[in-house]
């Protein structure tokens, strides 16, 4: 398996004696072609047709999806790319819009409290811990705000996914959080109260009117780490224990064929990477 971006292209050198085709589709499966009944179902995305040995062809994927391959002379020669969301450079909020800069600020609807607020690394991808750092302000003296109460809400995708209660200290606070599925975020807080300006503790200088005019939203995407995923897929693959003569005989068989194609990946972004496939 291939895990690439959209955009990527991904070139497939025939290294074998005879000639192959990287054909998008099903292929007959390991031992489908065996019976004779079964030589792959082509479904249309791509087809290099038949292609020589030292030759080369390559293909863009635009779309993100799994696409399966094989080779129509050799049908149990099998593959698939996945083609994952490219990931920006810079975070995006939930709508798409660049964050210009860290950190994000948003007010209270009531005017009262800002909340600025850093997320570490500032583009966030599935698997890879990410923090959530918050410092507290009265917009008017911009003095900072301790002892702050609030909830800590994470949404993803409409869903709440996290939720607890926090008390700043030094007027700011962090959450570690590791998502495990891509997709929008909002980090909500919410029921914000704040018992005054730093170092004057029991000052009750902002009390809690209506809660709903103390809540405050920030939004990002997570993107889908390929490379722990790539780790995933190969540890979460199912053991093949079904008749091992046949295992052998498919082995022997399939052996130089195996040796045959050489994907080479060339990456959206800076230095071609290279990664080698083998059907
Ligand atoms: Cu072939």
């Amino acid at each position: 398996m291939v895990f690439i971006q959209e955009g990527d292209t991904v070139i497939w050198t025939n290294n074998d004696r005879e000639g192959h085709t990287v054909t998008s589709g099903k292929g007959a499966g390991r031992f489908g072609w065996m019976g004779g009944d079964k030589f792959g179902e082509p479904d249309g995305y791509f087809d290099s047709e038949r292609f020589l040995p030292g030759e080369s062809w390559s293909n863009t994927f635009g779309e993100e999806g799994l696409f399966n391959y094989f080779c129509t002379i050799h049908p149990w020669m099998e593959g698939v790319v996945f083609v994952g969301k490219s990931i920006p450079e810079y975070p995006h909020d939930a709508e798409g819009n660049k964050i210009e800069q860290f950190p994000v600020l948003e007010y209270t609807a009531d005017g009262l409290i800002e909340l600025d607020m850093t997320w570490e690394p500032n583009v966030i991808m599935t698997h890879d811990e990410v923090s959530f750092i918050y410092h507290t302000y009265d917009p008017m003296t911009n003095s900072n705000l301790d002892k702050m109460k609030y909830d800590f809400i994470i949404i993803q995708n409409g869903a709440e996914i996290f939720r607890d209660k926090g008390l700043t200290a030094i007027g700011g606070d962090y959450r570690n959080f590791i998502f495990d599925k891509p997709g929008a975020i909002e980090i909500r807080f919410e029921n914000i109260e704040s018992g005054g300006t730093s170092g004057i503790e029991s000052v009750s200088r902002l009390p809690m009117t209506d809660p709903s005019l103390r809540t405050v939203v920030f939004s990002t995407m997570v993107y889908d780490n390929l490379e722990k995923q790539a780790h995933h897929e190969i540890v979460v693959q199912p053991a093949k224990r079904v008749e091992l003569q046949y295992e052998l005989l498919v082995a022997i068989i399939t052996v130089p064929g195996a040796l045959a194609i050489v994907a080479v990946l060339y990456m959206m972004y800076g230095k071609p990477k290279k990664n080698t496939n083998y059907v």
